[in-house]
């Protein structure tokens, strides 16, 4: 699949995808926000990947948010539309059965700090920086920043971060919560795809089990999410990777994971 503002690199079992704007720090015009959805998309059903990485071009930012020239002579009713493909974006990534690690190699403001959100593993470069500043130019996050933040740092620090428009430093993000891990920079996407060689090693049916069930199961009240745990635990058995697996731990060997 050919982008404009997208590269898209396929090295099995993963994928690499770089929003390529650099010179306007990756920021998502609409077009960029489309060919997000059609990639990730087309990389939820793609045999041959098991893992995703999401990153941007460039040294300085990862996406310095929604590009902001786009705005301009917008009326509300346009903006709607807007926001919706971009929660849809966010949506194709949270429901799809495969981990998605963020790789934020500089800024990820506004709608970058969003995508970040809804990849399952942020790792982040020392030189990262985090922020939702739309409040600085009169909005307010419109990529799901209102309630992904609070869901992953609690909504004290959300309330801050999003009343303040102030950025902070990857240190700070890791600290609260907003990322896992924080690395050189040059050696970030290393370690992003290190990480993601191991996820895809895993048993994919298992993977795509514990995604559903802890993305699914983290708004619904804890009887709820633990119905959902039941059914995702069990549907474990429909598949040969856990015979294998178990087969593999009683006699001592390693498991050769069916993997499709
Ligand atoms: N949109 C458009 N252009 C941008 C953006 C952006 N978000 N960010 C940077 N650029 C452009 C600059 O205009 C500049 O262009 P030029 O070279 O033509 O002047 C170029 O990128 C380099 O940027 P700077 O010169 O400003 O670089 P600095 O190092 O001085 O500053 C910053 C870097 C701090 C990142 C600064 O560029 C900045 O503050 N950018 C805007 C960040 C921002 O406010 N982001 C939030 C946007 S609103 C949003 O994301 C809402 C999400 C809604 C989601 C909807 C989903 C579809």
């Amino acid at each position: 699949m050919e982008f404009n503002n997208l590269t898209v690199e396929i090295s099995r079992p993963i994928a690499i995808l770089t929003v390529n704007r650099p010179k306007v720090l990756n920021a998502l015009n609409l077009e960029t926000v489309g060919e997000l959805g059609a990639a990730f998309s087309m990389l939820a059903d793609h045999d041959q990947v098991r893992a995703l990485i999401l990153t941007g071009s460039g040294e300085k930012a990862f996406i310095a948010g929604a590009d902001i020239t786009e705005f301009r002579g917008k009326t509300a009713p346009d903006m709607i539309p807007f926001a919706r493909k971009g929660h849809d974006v966010a949506r194709v990534m949270e429901s799809m059965g495969k981990p998605i690690i963020a790789a934020v190699n500089g800024y990820a403001l506004g709608g970058g700090c969003e995508i970040a959100m809804a990849c399952d593993i942020r790792l982040a470069s020392d030189t990262a920086r985090f922020g939702q500043p739309e409040i600085l130019l009169g909005l307010i996050p419109g990529m799901g920043g209102t309630q992904r933040l609070a869901r992953l740092v609690g909504l004290g620090i959300a309330r801050e971060l999003v009343y303040s428009g102030e950025q902070i430093s990857a240190q700070r993000a890791y600290e609260i919560g907003l990322i896992n891990r924080v690395f050189p920079a040059d050696q970030l996407m290393e370690e992003a795809k290190k990480l993601a060689g191991k996820l895809a090693s895993m048993p994919s049916h298992a993977m795509k089990m514990a995604k559903l069930a802890t993305n699914y199961g983290y708004d619904q009240s804890l009887d709820n999410g633990l119905m959902l745990e039941t059914q995702c635990f069990a549907h474990c058995w429909s598949h040969p990777d856990l015979e294998e697996g178990v087969a593999a731990f009683l006699e001592k060997r390693k498991a050769d994971f069916h993997n499709d």
